[in-house]
Order: structure tokens, then sequence, then C-alpha cells
């Protein structure tokens, strides 16, 4: 059985989210609202099938997908580029390459005990967080 992500998780702790930001030329003032922000994502997992929204009071973000399968990335909201991601397994992490402006540009997120962990990655800069089920 794959790894169940399915649920809604509140984010409990972030590092290095604005350098990653940065990373993305997000300027000065969206970054530090960005870093205030405590957002939720709810994700949904239907056998090889995703959605994850991630929702906050200022932005939020939608993406769907299927494993293995590449699909157009507007990252409309966020930076606003457009990329070529995937997702695929790697043992039970989800793994997310952007192929794209940014280089190394992309996310992991895998399960350890009740909790959900994300890197996100782009360029030289890493930022991990950790959500809560809510
Ligand atoms: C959508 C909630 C965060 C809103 C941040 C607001 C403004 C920042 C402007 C641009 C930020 C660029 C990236 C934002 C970082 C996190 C949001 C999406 C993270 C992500 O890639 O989640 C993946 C994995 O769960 C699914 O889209």
């Amino acid at each position: 059985m794959p790894m169940d992500f399915n649920g809604t998780w509140n984010l409990f702790s972030s590092d290095n989210f604005e350098n990653y930001l940065l990373a993305l030329g997000i300027d000065f003032a969206t970054r530090k609202i960005a870093k205030m922000l405590k957002p939720q994502k709810v994700i949904k997992q239907e056998g090889d099938t995703f959605s994850i929204h991630t929702s906050s009071t200022f932005r939020s973000y939608f993406v769907q997908f299927k494993i293995g399968e590449e699909f157009e990335e507007d990252n409309k909201g966020l930076d606003n580029r457009k990329c070529k991601s995937v997702v695929t397994w790697d043992n039970d992490k989800l793994v997310c390459v952007q192929s794209g402006d940014k280089k190394n540009r992309g996310w992991t997120h895998w399960i350890e005990g009740d909790e959900l962990y994300l890197e996100l990655r782009c360029e030289d800069q890493v930022c991990k967080q950790v959500y809560k089920r809510a």
C-alpha cells in the first residue's frame, strides 16, 4: 500500500521560507506577508491521482497531478512562472521536479508519525516545513 497523505494539515513550523521566496524572485513586501502566514493543506489521494490545495488568508494555490505524468504548472498567485512538473514516488516520499527557468526547483513530501513534512527547493535554497493534522 502506498503512503496515505489524505487529510487536512496545518503549518506547524517553517525554516528558511524567506530565502526560498527570494530565490523565486518574490519581492520584499510579499515576502514579509508570506512569512507570517499559517497555510493549510488539504490533500486528496486516490490511487495515483492527487490534489493539493494550499490556502491562506493572503493567497491560495491548487494543483492536481497523476504520479509519473508530466503536467504544465502555472504557479498562479505564487511566482506565476510556468514549469513542467512531474511527481514520482521515492519509496514513501512524493517527489516533484518543476522544470523551468529556475534551477533545482521542486518539492518533496513525506509523513513521519502523524506529521506531514515538506521540503521546498529552488536554486540553492531549501525550505523545510512541518504540518500537523487539523
Ligand atoms: C499558497 C500559500 C502560500 C502563499 C505565499 C504567498 C505569497 C508568496 C508568493 C509567491 C510564493 C512562491 C511559492 C510559495 C510557497 C508555497 C506555496 C506552495 C508550495 C508548494 O509547492 O506546495 C506543493 C506541495 O504541497 C503543492 O503545490
